[in-house]
C-alpha cells in the first residue's frame, strides 16, 4: 500500500478476482507498522469473536458462533482495527505546533495519521490554535451555549454510524430532551432511499433476509450497485458458501469490479494457491443510473412470459393473500417501450429476457444492494421496482428471499433502531415519553442536506457531531464548509482529527472518546455495548485494547455527561453512565424487539430482531399488504457531450478516512485524484488516457470545478465517468437530491471533462 500521495500516478489493468494472498500479506504489513507485532496479534485475534469486540468497519454480519474462523476478519476490518489502534498520538504539544490553517493545507491521510486525540482541545473565539481545556470545562461551555439559544431548534446533533446502540439511545434522548429532532446522521447519505421505498412497500425500512438465507438457501442472489470485494469483503466469503452448494449469482455494475467477479478465500488452502471461485455467472454493465429501467425490463420480460402461459410464472397465491396495486403495476410493464428501456440501461432486451430466464430457474431469490442504487435521484422508484421483481414469484418471507440493503458503518442500523432520525414515528416518541417523564417534540428534525441548508442561512448556532467527518462526508463541499462558520459552536466526539473539526464555528470543542478496540471502564466496572448487523442480528461488543490516553472518555460518558451538565440528574443520566446495563433496561422499555434485551444479547452470536415479512409474512403498511408500485420511468437525461460521474470508494479508504494511496483491484497505485472513463469518451473529447483532466459539474444553479484529475480510459459504458469521494464531493448539487428520502445524489453527476486549464 503507498501511504504518500504523489504525481506519478501509476496504472495497470485492473483485476480479476478480490482478495488471497496479496490481500493478506497487505493486512499483516499494514497492521504491524501501525500496531506492533504484539498489538496486532492481540488485536486482530479478538475481532469479530464472541468475546471480542464488533469490527468498526463495515455491517456485513459475523456467522454463527460455531462456524467463525480463528481469523473472522478481512484486509479492510483490519486496516480499520490498526487505524483506530495505532500508537501515534495527537496531544497539546501537536495542536501548539499545528494552526489551524496549518492542518487544513493537510490531506485527509494526513490528519488522520497523525494519531489519536488525547485530551479535550478548545478553540476560542477568532484563535488559530487549539488549547486544551478540562472535561467539566468543555460540557459546561457546550451546555451554556445550547441554553443560551433563542429555540431548541437551532442546535443539529449528528451521528456517524460507528457508534454503539446504547451511545445513539442515550444521544437521541439528549437531543430530544432538550427539544429538538434535528438528528441528521450519515444514514441520511447512505440508505435512506431503502429505508423509504421498503417502509413503504414492504412496512419495515430494512432487508429481511439472514446470513443462512444467503449461504444455505438463496437459489440467486443479485448484486447491484455494490462492490463486495473493497467494501464488504466477508460477504465474499457467504457468496463463495452459496456458490458451493450451486446457487447462481448475478451482477449488475457499470465498473467491472473484481470482488464480483471472482474470489480467493485467504481461508482456505484453494484460495490462497488455486484459482479461487469464479462469483458471477452473469455480469450486467448497466449503465450509470440504469437500473431503474432495468428491473422494469426483467418485470416487463418476466409478465410476458407469465401472459404466454398464465399461472406458471407468478405466484398467484401470494400475491393474491398478501399483495395490492398487482394489476395497476403490470399495466405499468405493459405500457413500456423496450427501446426506452434499452436505452435508459444500456443494455439489450436479449440480455435482460436472459437474465429473466435466471429469475424463473430459481425457486428462491435475493437481492442485494448498496451505494450504487441508493444515491440516485430516482433511487426510491428503482428500489420500489426491486420489491416488485421479488414481489412476483414471491420472494419474500420464505427461506433464500428478499430484500437485502448492505448496510455501511458498522452499527448504522442500529442506530436508527435507537432513534437517530429526525422524523421517529409517534409510537416511539410516546414510549420515550413514558419511559422518562417528559414530552418530546414531535415536529419533524434537519436531515443531513436540511441541516446544511440551514447551516448556510444562518439557523443553527451550536453543531454537535457523535463521530464522522460531516464536511467531507457530504455534497458541495465548499458551501458545506463556508457554512460551518455560521455556527456558534462546533463540537465534535471523535477518535482522530479530520477536516470537519477544522471548518468551525466562532467556538469549537473537540472531544477524544474511546474506540471500539479499547476497554471501557466505568463506576460499575468494565462495559460492553451492543451493536446490530447488515442483517439484524444484534450482539454484544467487548474492547480488549488499553485506551489510547487516559484523559479518554466513552462516547456514552461524553454525552451522558454533557445531559447532566444541562438538566441535573432529571432522567438518571450519571446511572446510565454508570452502568451501560441501565441503558439497556431503558432500551428494553422504549424500542420494539427488545425484550429481555440484557440476557439475550449476553448469548453467543447475540440475537435477531423481529422483522414482519420475514418472520410471518406481515406488512404493516398503509394497508396491511406488501404493495406493488406503478413507478415512474424517470430517467437522467445526460446533455450532449456531457457524461454522468458516480463516485467511489477506493480499497483504501473508509469513507473519508484514507488508509492509503492505492486501489489494487481497479489497478490504481499511488494517488486517488483519477477519473475513470470510457476510452471512446476520451476520443471523442480528443483526450487520452493519462491526459490531465478538470471536471465540471453543471447543474441549475451554476457549474462546480474539479481540477487536476488523471483520466484513466477504463471499461465503463460509454457516457459513464467514476472518481473517488470525497475528492468529488465539490462537485455534488446540495439540491440534488433523491425523490422522496432527500438523498444526496452522490453516483449521478452530470459533468463535463476538459484537458485540465
Ligand atoms: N473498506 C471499506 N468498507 C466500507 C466502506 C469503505 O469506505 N471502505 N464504507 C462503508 C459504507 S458507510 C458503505 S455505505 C458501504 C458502501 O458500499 P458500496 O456501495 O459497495 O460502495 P461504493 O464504493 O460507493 O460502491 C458503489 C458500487 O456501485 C456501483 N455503481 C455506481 N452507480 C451504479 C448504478 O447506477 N447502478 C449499479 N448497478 N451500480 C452502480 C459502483 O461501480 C460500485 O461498484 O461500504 C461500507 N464498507
Ligand atoms: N460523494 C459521496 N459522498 C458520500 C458517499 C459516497 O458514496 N459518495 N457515501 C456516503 C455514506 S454511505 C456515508 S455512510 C457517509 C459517511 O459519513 P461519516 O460517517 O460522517 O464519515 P466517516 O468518514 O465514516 O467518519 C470518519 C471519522 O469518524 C471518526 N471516528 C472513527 N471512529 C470513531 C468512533 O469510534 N467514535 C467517534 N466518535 N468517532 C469516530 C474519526 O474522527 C474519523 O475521522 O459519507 C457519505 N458521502
Ligand atoms: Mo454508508
Amino acid at each position: 500500500m503507498t501511504v504518500n500521495s504523489d504525481d506519478a500516478i501509476n496504472v495497470r489493468e485492473p483485476e480479476t478476482s478480490a482478495v488471497g494472498i496479496p490481500g493478506l500479506q497487505e493486512t499483516f504489513y499494514y497492521a504491524r507498522t501501525e500496531m506492533g507485532l504484539t498489538r496486532t496479534v492481540k488485536t486482530l485475534l479478538k475481532l469479530n469473536q464472541i468475546d471480542g469486540f464488533d469490527c468498526p468497519s463495515c455491517a456485513w454480519a459475523d456467522p454463527k458462533p460455531g462456524e467463525r474462523s480463528h481469523a473472522e476478519f478481512c484486509e479492510n476490518g483490519a486496516k480499520a482495527v490498526a487505524w483506530e489502534a495505532t500508537r501515534a498520538r495527537v496531544d497539546r504539544a501537536f495542536f501548539a505546533h499545528h494552526s489551524i490553517e496549518q492542518l487544513l493545507a493537510e490531506d485527509a491521510h494526513s490528519l488522520e495519521h497523525h494519531g489519536r486525540l488525547t485530551e479535550p482541545m478548545y478553540l476560542a473565539p477568532g484563535a488559530d490554535h487549539y488549547t486544551p481545556i478540562s472535561w467539566n470545562d468543555a460540557l459546561q461551555l457546550t451546555a451554556d451555549r445550547l441554553r443560551a439559544m433563542p429555540d431548541p431548534n437551532r442546535a443539529a446533533f449528528y451521528t456517524s454510524g460507528r457508534a454503539s446502540n446504547e451511545a445513539a439511545f442515550v444521544y437521541q434522548l439528549l437531543a430530544r430532551r432538550l427539544g429538538t429532532n434535528n438528528l441528521p446522521d450519515c444514514s441520511n447519505m447512505c440508505h435512506e432511499s431503502s429505508g423509504t421505498a421498503l417502509s413503504a412497500t414492504i412496512g419495515v425500512g430494512k432487508g429481511v433476509v439472514t446470513l443462512e438465507d444467503i449461504t444455505d438457501h438463496a437459489e440467486l442472489i443479485v448484486i447491484i450497485g455494490q462492490n463486495p470485494g473493497t467494501n464488504h469483503p466477508r460477504m465474499l466469503t457467504a457468496l463463495e458458501m452459496a456458490k458451493k452448494r450451486g446457487a447462481r449469482i448475478v451482477s449488475a455494475n457499470p465498473l467491472p469490479e473484481a470482488g464480483l467477479l471472482g474470489f480467493k478465500n485467504p481461508q482456505t488452502a484453494r484460495g490462497l494457491v488455486g484459482g479461487g471461485t469464479k462469483l458471477s455467472d452473469r455480469y450486467l454493465a448497466v449503465r450509470v443510473n440504469g437500473d431503474l429501467a432495468m428491473f422494469a425490463g426483467v418485470n416487463k420480460a418476466l409478465l410476458a412470459l407469465e401472459e404466454k402461459a398464465p399461472g406458471t410464472i407468478f405466484d398467484h397465491p401470494f400475491i393474491e393473500t398478501y399483495c395490492d396495486r398487482f394489476d395497476e403495476a403490470c399495466q405499468g410493464w405493459r405500457d413500456l417501450e423496450w427501446s426506452a428501456i434499452e436505452e435508459a440501461s444500456g443494455l439489450t432486451r436479449k440480455e435482460l429476457e436472459a437474465f429473466a430466464g435466471d429469475v424463473v430457474a430459481a425457486k428462491s431469490v435475493i437481492v442485494c444492494w448498496a451505494m450504487g442504487i441508493t444515491q440516485h435521484r430516482n433511487a426510491v422508484a428503482t428500489i420500489n421496482e426491486v420489491v416488485n421483481f421479488l414481489l412476483l414469484r414471491g420472494n419474500i418471507g420464505r427461506p433464500g428471499a428478499g430484500p437485502s440493503p448492505i448496510r455501511g458503518h458498522s452499527n448504522v442500523q442500529g442506530d436508527r433502531t435507537m432513534g437517530i432520525w429526525e422524523k421517529m414515528p409517534d409510537s416511539f416518541l410516546d414510549k420515550l415519553r413514558d419511559e422518562f417523564g417528559f414530552e418530546p417534540p414531535r415536529e419533524h428534525g434537519y436531515d443531513t442536506v436540511n441541516t446544511i441548508r440551514a447551516l448556510r442561512d444562518g439557523k443553527i448556532d451550536v453543531f454537535f457531531a457523535l463521530g464522522g467527518n460531516f464536511v467531507s462526508a457530504t455534497p458541495d463541499t465548499a458551501v458545506t464548509e463556508a457554512s460551518m462558520k455560521n455556527c456558534k459552536l462546533t463540537v465534535h466526539i471523535a477518535t482522530k482529527l479530520n477536516r470537519s473539526h477544522l471548518c468551525h464555528g466562532n467556538e469549537a470543542l473537540l472531544l477524544p472518546c474511546l474506540g471500539r478496540t479499547e476497554r471501557d471502564v466505568q463506576a460499575s466496572g468494565e462495559q460492553v455495548v451492543t451493536v446490530e448487523d447488515s442483517l439484524a442480528m444484534v450482539h454484544e461488543s467487548k474492547g480488549r485494547l488499553n485506551p489510547g490516553s487516559e484523559h479518554l472518555r466513552s462516547e456514552i460518558s461524553i454525552v451522558a455527561g454533557l445531559g447532566k451538565a444541562l438538566f441535573g440528574e432529571d432522567v438518571g443520566w450519571s446511572t446510565m453512565a454508570n452502568d451501560y446495563r441501565v441503558i439497556r433496561r431503558h432500551i428494553e422499555h422504549v424500542v420494539p424487539g427488545f425484550d429481555d434485551y440484557e440476557r439475550r444479547v449476553h448469548e453467543p452470536g447475540g440475537f435477531m430482531l423481529p422483522r414482519g415479512p420475514h418472520d410471518s409474512r406481515t406488512f404493516e403498511t398503509a394497508t396491511g399488504k406488501a404493495r406493488f408500485t406503478r413507478n415512474e420511468f424517470d430517467v437522467i437525461v445526460v446533455p450532449e457531450g456531457h457524461l454522468i460521474l458516480q463516485t467511489v470508494r477506493s480499497q483504501d479508504q473508509f469513507n473519508t478516512t484514507v488508509y492509503g494511496f492505492d486501489d489494487r483491484y481497479r489497478g490504481i497505485r499511488g494517488g486517488r485524484r483519477v477519473v475513470f472513463v470510457n476510452e471512446a469518451d476520451l476520443a471523442e473529447r480528443g483526450l487520452h488516457d493519462a491526459d490531465e483532466v478538470d471536471l465540471i459539474s453543471v447543474y441549475s444553479d451554476g457549474e462546480r470545478y474539479a481540477k487536476g484529475f488523471r483520466a484513466v480510459a477504463y471499461p465503463t459504458p460509454k457516457g459513464c465517468a467514476a472518481a473517488y469521494f470525497p475528492e468529488a464531493n465539490v462537485l455534488v448539487p446540495l439540491d440534488s437530491t433523491a425523490l422522496g428520502s432527500n438523498q444526496p445524489t452522490s453516483k449521478s453527476i452530470i459533468i463535463r471533462i476538459e484537458a485540465a486549464s
